[in-house]
């Protein structure tokens, strides 16, 4: 009988629509894990971009530039990044996209975007960041191909495509 139960409980779980297909991204967003995702080619400063992502909101909340805090959602947009540059990504001006990782407020602390948090997860190429110049305050995506993606700080005004995340919970 307990086996019986616990079949069909596994059955109806299984036949429960999915939380992703309750709460759709907007036509051209890409979901994973609860926030959806989109790339753009266009090319734009930081500050540009992050003013951009934040012109797309629902009721609750706005886009920023995607923040990155797991391998895993590394991965999920270094995929991302690649499907939508087929064949590019190793060539500039493919090859380098804006993320939401800044630390223009205060040298050497990296801050997120999205929430102003501390960034735990990291990514960074050996030897960075290195405030080159004195002048690197915000955090670029290296795309060498395939999942070869390294993180460096770069010139905030330098101008390059840009990656925005928005939450999906609020639909
Ligand atoms: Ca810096
Ligand atoms: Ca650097």
């Amino acid at each position: 009988m307990k086996v019986t139960l616990v079949v069909m409980f596994v059955l109806i779980a299984a036949a429960l629509p999915t939380s992703e297909s309750c709460q759709p991204c907007p036509i051209f967003w890409v979901p994973y894990q609860g926030n959806c995702y989109r790339i753009f080619a266009e090319k734009l400063t930081w500050k540009q971009a992050e003013n951009k992502c934040q012109r797309y909101r629902n009721w609750f909340t706005r886009g920023h530039l995607v923040s990155i805090r797991s391998r895993g959602e590394n991965k999920f947009v270094s995929i991302l990044w690649n499907s939508a540059t087929d064949g590019l990504v190793t060539r500039k001006p493919y090859a380098t996209y804006w993320i939401g990782l800044t630390d223009a407020r205060y040298e050497g602390t990296w801050r997120w975007s999205d929430t102003n948090q501390l960034a735990t997860y990291t990514n960074w190429d050996r030897n960075q960041p290195d405030n080159h110049s004195g002048n690197q305050d915000c955090v670029t995506v290296w795309n060498r191909g395939g999942l070869q993606t390294i993180w460096d700080d770069k010139q905030c005004n330098a101008v390059q495509g840009y990656v925005c995340k928005l939450p999906q919970n609020n639909y």
